[in-house]
């Protein structure tokens, strides 16, 4: 089997979770923007040739390009050996489906574009986070943590009892949530989500990955 090379930087959140079910299932992987070796500059005609919308990951692999991250990491969970990233059960796969869809859509909406890169890249005068925007922010994110409260309940995973690619997914997001200096705003210290952030950072594969810069 030829060795996947994700196409993005490592900073990126969808980036960081095709490498954690790349790390989940021990396989040899590549990452960065670059295509054979060469660099191909963000938003350059190279990656829109790669991505019709200019966004990342790519899976380059072999002759295969794939986008959307969802589908990029049930490819390599269904080509590749190693642990299993979904469930057998069509009713639970399904809800696994839906978890992604959901963390990729409105959980990335509310938390990374609504908050984090008003942080990541801060466009207020002389560079300063806009304050006014943030907190505008929080009550969706405040809405979204308490959903995915709901959704974890007792589990030791976002979608049950193993982790999946929905737990690869939603990860990296808040991984980055808990540094933000308004994190405690949004997510109580002692709560059964801070208790699954800590357990999945804490995972071999996780540590690999979420130190990346
Ligand atoms: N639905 C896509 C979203 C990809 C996406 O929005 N990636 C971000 C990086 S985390 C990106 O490329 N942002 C650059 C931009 O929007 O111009 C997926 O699941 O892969």
């Amino acid at each position: 089997m030829e060795q996947p090379h994700i196409f993005g930087p490592t900073f990126s959140t969808f980036v960081r979770s095709v490498m954690l079910c790349c790390e989940e299932k021990g396989i040899d992987y590549s990452v960065g923007l670059t295509l054979n070796g060469e660099e191909v500059p963000f938003k350059s005609e190279g990656h829109f040739g790669l991505h019709p919308y200019g966004k990342v990951p790519v899976l380059v692999l072999g002759e295969h390009r794939l986008f959307e991250s969802a589908s990029i990491c049930r490819y390599l969970d269904e080509i590749f050996p190693g642990a299993d990233l979904q469930p057998s059960d069509p009713w639970q796969r399904a809800r696994v489906d839906q978890l992604c869809a959901e963390v990729s859509g409105y959980v990335y909406q509310a938390l990374v574009v609504g908050l984090l890169l008003e942080f990541a890249f801060p466009k207020g005068e002389g560079g300063a986070v806009r304050l006014d925007k943030v907190e505008q922010a929080l009550p969706e994110a405040v809405r979204i943590i308490e959903r995915l409260e709901d959704v974890l309940g007792g589990n030791a995973f976002i979608a049950g009892n193993s982790y999946t690619i929905a737990d690869a997914l939603l990860i990296p997001i808040l991984d980055y949530l808990v540094r933000l200096p308004v994190a405690d705003r949004v997510l109580s210290a002692d709560s059964g989500l801070r208790r699954y952030i800590q357990r999945i950072q804490s995972r071999p594969a996780s540590q690999s990955v979420l130190t990346h810069r």
